[in-house]
């Protein structure tokens, strides 16, 4: 009898992470910003997987008993073998459905699983790399689950959406297993990629040359990169999140990508724009608070005429493009002292590194300052008080002497002020760094600093501060999170060198904050894609393709100079303009290229069970309402999409969907022509 064929219309959805209700970096972003969509899609059909922490998990999920039958006998089966996990749902919007597996739990089995993985996909797993024994115990346990819920679960189909190499073991296992599901693996970057952009190669010029074995076991990574190429080469179907790391990803891990889904956010859509424009302003308060305490003693520049440019992400030096930030900004400093600029520019890097808390000099600022502030509240409450009685017993006539200024201030209030102001006093510049840099003479950041000499001398017009922790609202200094700092800021500066995607500069847009990013970045990309003229909307983009690194400094040191000579009106109306871009990084929108991916995973393992009736565009259609980019609005200032206008037109997925070939990737035409171009001639 033929096996009953599985429900492609109403897949079950199982989506693994190793950041599923795990913060570690940006893929939690995607996955927490994501899944109110894909829920919205999925109903109870989604569920989340990841591993299981126990310092994080109680405040992420609420414990649940599984309603489905087929899932909770699977989950009793490998609970009956020891298997710890916790599933209920993940507090969130729309609060999606949670599979946390405790790895901990199956160490035991660690050199069987070892074995197994040799045997059966020729992957060795060296004995001391904790994270890539983490890795081999939650593919093995996802494709254990998987495996066994799909013997249960014998109606539905069953889609498994994998990201990243840490997740990505139970793709191998599944396809040399034959489990009934169909597989879709996203990269978020490569190993080897980020390893060699690290490094002083010339990266992107070389792409199709490397020898990615030879390359890898350089770098001790070998089995980490075995286990990300059978991830990408055993899906059904390979995406990953930009053009420039699809590219990437063809020659790096020998697949081209189905196609690509780029990062969105949840969007916040305030009722009236100049809500968004006074959180600026308010934010931007709490940032002059703190710079008058950081600069006390030196708190000799207008701060009504200051920028704040802000960087921050993962202290990845070269790769996040910190390098040619601060050459960037020692020339801005020359031209804006040259041309007898009176802006103030204050530029923060926000990095974690080792440190041994903050300096001395950095809260000694903040509290001499608070008390300074203190004290003259209290004089001005005295003075008050005095005027107050002095008017209100006033009897003579003519005379006005009890309102001079000159008498309101008594003795003693000058002596206190006066004590405050030889607190203030300092005989050191202020610092560069809030902390105590565990390793600061090889720092590579203060390294920089020192060699370009922005030592917040008060001539300089560029000042620097490098706060090496990730921000929070509790710090004694710079109090703020890191949402409301960045709404503080004027400018967020990414010059990354590799940045499969980007969040940070994403992040500015939505909250209408212009940011300069790359041409190396995939947000950088996808906006050079979307927008025309996107300067205008403050999204400034460094060419770090064509041009040399001289030039690219130089582009980057002009678009901060630029930006230096906007009146407040303009940088008002730039905003506005910025804040115009959310909708095109909204989820409601890109979501759709996700379940492109869906769909054509399902059409690959299961073909015979679509007929030609099975309209691809009206399922889409169907499951975002709405979500296609409007009409160009009447209001001058509306951005000019470069012809994409809805997600479906800049991915690729629906071609082959639609039985074309995927077209080349996207984003800077002349480039992609030149590479391959260079790799034929080569050949
Ligand atoms: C927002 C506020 C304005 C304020 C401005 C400052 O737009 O609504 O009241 O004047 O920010 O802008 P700036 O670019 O100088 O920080
Ligand atoms: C990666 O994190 P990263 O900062 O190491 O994934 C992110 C989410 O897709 C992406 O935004 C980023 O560019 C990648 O580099």
């Amino acid at each position: 009898m033929a096996a009953e064929k599985r429900d492609v219309h109403n897949p079950l959805l199982f989506e693994c992470a190793w950041e599923v209700a795990n913060k570690v970096g940006g893929i939690y972003t995607v996955i927490k910003t994501k899944a109110p969509v894909t829920s919205q899609e999925y109903g109870d059909r989604y569920t989340l997987i990841g591993p299981l922490s126990y310092k994080t998990a109680p405040m992420e999920v609420e414990a649940l008993e599984p309603e489905n039958e087929a899932l909770k006998q699977t989950l009793d089966s490998m609970k009956a073998q020891g298997v710890k996990f916790l599933y209920g749902r993940w507090l969130i919007e729309r609060a999606p459905k949670v599979l946390l597996f405790d790895t901990g739990s199956m160490y035991h089995r660690m050199d069987e699983w070892k074995g197994d993985l040799w045997n059966l996909a020729g992957i060795p797993t060296p004995p001391n790399d904790h994270e890539t024994n983490e890795t081999l115990i939650f593919g093995y346990l996802v494709a254990w689950f998987l495996g066994e819920f799909v013997t249960r679960e014998r109606k539905k189909a069953v889609i498994a959406h994998f990201h990243e190499w840490q997740a990505g073991l139970a793709i191998p296992l599944c396809r040399k297993r034959h489990i009934d599901v169909t597989t879709i693996f996203t990269t978020h970057a490569t190993l080897l990629g980020r390893y060699l952009c690290a490094g002083s190669v010339d990266f992107y010029n070389n792409l199709q040359y490397f020898d990615v074995d030879h390359e890898a076991g350089k770098r001790g990574i070998y089995h980490r990169y075995c286990i990300e190429r059978s991830a990408a080469h055993c899906a059904d179907v390979f995406t990953t999140v930009s053009h420039i790391t699809a590219y990437e990803s063809e020659h790096l891990l020998k697949r081209k990508p189905d196609g690509v889904l780029p990062n969105g956010l949840n969007v916040v859509k305030f009722s009236a724009m100049h809500e968004f424009q006074n959180l600026h302003a308010v934010s931007k308060n709490k940032i002059n608070e703190f710079i008058k305490g950081h600069f006390y003693g030196h708190y000799d520049f207008d701060l009504d005429n200051t920028l704040y440019f802000f960087t921050a992400g993962r202290y990845e030096y070269r790769n996040k493009g910190v390098d040619m930030f601060i050459e960037a900004l020692a020339r801005l400093n020359y031209r804006l002292q040259k041309s007898g600029s009176k802006v103030t520019v204050v530029a923060f890097i926000i990095m974690p590194a080792a440190t041994n808390s903050y300096t001395i000099e950095a809260l000694k600022g903040q509290a001499v300052t608070k008390q300074l502030r203190d004290t003259v509240e209290q004089i001005q409450a005295r003075i008050g008080e005095r005027l107050f009685e002095r008017t209100a017993r006033y009897q003579g006539e003519g005379n006005m002497d009890i309102i001079d200024p000159e008498t309101l201030l008594s003795e003693q209030d000058k002596i206190l002020l006066k004590r405050r102001i030889y607190a203030l006093k300092r005989n050191s510049l202020p610092p560069v760094t809030t902390h105590n840099m565990a390793d600061d003479s090889n720092d590579p950041i203060l390294n920089q600093i020192r060699r370009v000499q922005l030592f917040n001398r008060s001539s300089d017009r560029v000042k620097m501060v490098f706060h090496p922790e990730f921000l929070n609202a509790n710090n004694p200094i710079l109090g703020l999170d890191y949402e409301e700092f960045v709404r503080g800021c004027h400018m967020g500066v990414f010059p990354s060198y590799y940045e499969p995607w980007g969040y940070t500069p994403a992040e500015c847009t939505v909250m209408g904050i212009p940011s300069i990013t790359t041409n190396l970045s995939g947000f950088g990309c996808f906006m050079e894609d979307t927008i025309e003229n996107s300067e205008d909307y403050g999204i400034y983009i460094v060419d770090r393709r064509q041009k040399s690194v001289e030039d690219s400094v130089n582009q980057l040191t002009d678009q901060m100079f630029q930006y230096c000579q906007k009146s407040r009106r303009q940088r008002i109306n730039q905003r506005n303009r910025t804040e115009r871009l959310s909708e095109l990084l909204d989820w409601k929108r890109l979501g759709l290229e996700y379940a492109k991916a869906r769909q054509l995973a399902l059409r690959r393992a299961y073909p015979d069970s679509f007929s030609d009736d099975d309209n691809v565009e009206s399922y889409f259609d169907d499951i975002h309402q709405g979500s296609k980019m409007q009409a160009p609005l009447s209001v001058p200032g509306s951005p000019r999409l470069n012809g994409a206008r809805t997600p479906g037109e800049f991915g690729t997925l629906t071609e082959e969907l639609q039985g074309l070939s995927t077209s080349d990737y996207r984003g800077h035409q002349h480039f992609w022509k030149t590479m391959s171009q260079k790799g034929s001639d080569d050949e």
